[in-house]
């Protein structure tokens, strides 16, 4: 097995995307590779959620279109609170259709996802035109995108040869995409970053009734070789969230370390 490579170590690399620079240096800095998705139905809630855990984590995953009440200023509250708590803001919209529309849904509609998210990600299923979309918008705000390499949930069609793909095509567009949503690492490239999600502490729960599927921090981070954990049901669904984050974060940061021993 080749050597781990720190965060700290991988930011200074020549070929690594800026904003996935940005983002290893502040995990490196604040010892965290925790993700929070925040799944939630109100801004207010989700921008309590944010000020309260932001200390802890490194990216903040938002499903703007499940809020009742999005309105433009809880994206300008976000975005103080990601500068505030420095972490960034990865808007999971999921992109999936020709460039000409996915361009459309993120810089306009009604949420305007370009103007406040650092992040977004896509499926590789439309083909290299929908990076250049959404590439077209985003590049010049310095924005990135990760691609989803496959999913977590039970019965996925992708299939080894289309995770390859994937690869393949965010190899060639490395100038936006700057990573994978994957459950395990795809890419040697120390500049991609690698987000894994279905990630919940208790063995014990494997899944929920919709085909989710978990695995728990130690094996995402130091058998499957990923980079970040994201969180979501397994944080949002504890009596006490901050102590739930404290405890992912220690378990994947530990994690984390005993990878880097050689
Ligand atoms: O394959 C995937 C990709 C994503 S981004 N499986 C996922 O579950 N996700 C997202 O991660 C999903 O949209 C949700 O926001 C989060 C998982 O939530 P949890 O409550 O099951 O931790």
């Amino acid at each position: 097995m080749e050597e781990e490579r720190s965060y700290g170590d991988r930011a200074q690399d020549k070929s690594t995307h800026p904003l996935a620079a940005q983002l290893l240096k502040l995990m490196e800095e604040k010892r965290t590779n925790l993700c929070v998705s925040a799944d939630l139905t109100g801004c207010e809630e989700l921008l309590q959620l944010a000020d309260s855990l932001g200390p802890q984590i490194c990216l903040l995953k938002t499903h703007v279109d499940i809020l009742q009440d999005f309105n433009p200023d809880f994206a300008k509250s976000l975005e103080d609170l990601a500068l505030k708590h420095n972490f960034l803001i990865f808007e999971d919209r999921k992109f999936a259709d020709i460039g000409n529309i996915v361009k459309q849904q993120y810089e306009g509609g009604l949420h305007h996802i370009s103007s406040w998210s650092h992040i977004v990600n896509a499926h590789a299923m439309p083909g290299p035109g929908v990076v250049k979309g959404l590439s077209e918008v985003g590049r010049p705000l310095n924005r990135g995108c990760l691609l989803i390499a496959n999913m977590s949930s039970q019965g996925s069609l992708a299939t080894e040869d289309y995770t390859q793909a994937v690869v393949k095509m965010a190899e060639d567009h490395s100038d936006f995409v700057f990573g994978f949503i994957s459950g395990r690492k795809v890419s040697d490239k120390p500049g991609f970053l690698h987000m894994t999600p279905g990630v919940k502490m208790q063995s014990r729960v494997s899944g929920d009734h919709l085909g989710q599927q978990y695995s728990d921090p130690h094996d995402v981070i130091f058998n499957k070789r990923s980079d970040i954990i994201i969180v979501g049901r397994g944080i949002l669904e504890a009596s006490d969230r901050v102590k739930a984050a404290a405890e992912y974060r220690k378990a994947g940061w530990d994690a984390y370390v005993k990878k880097l021993v050689p």
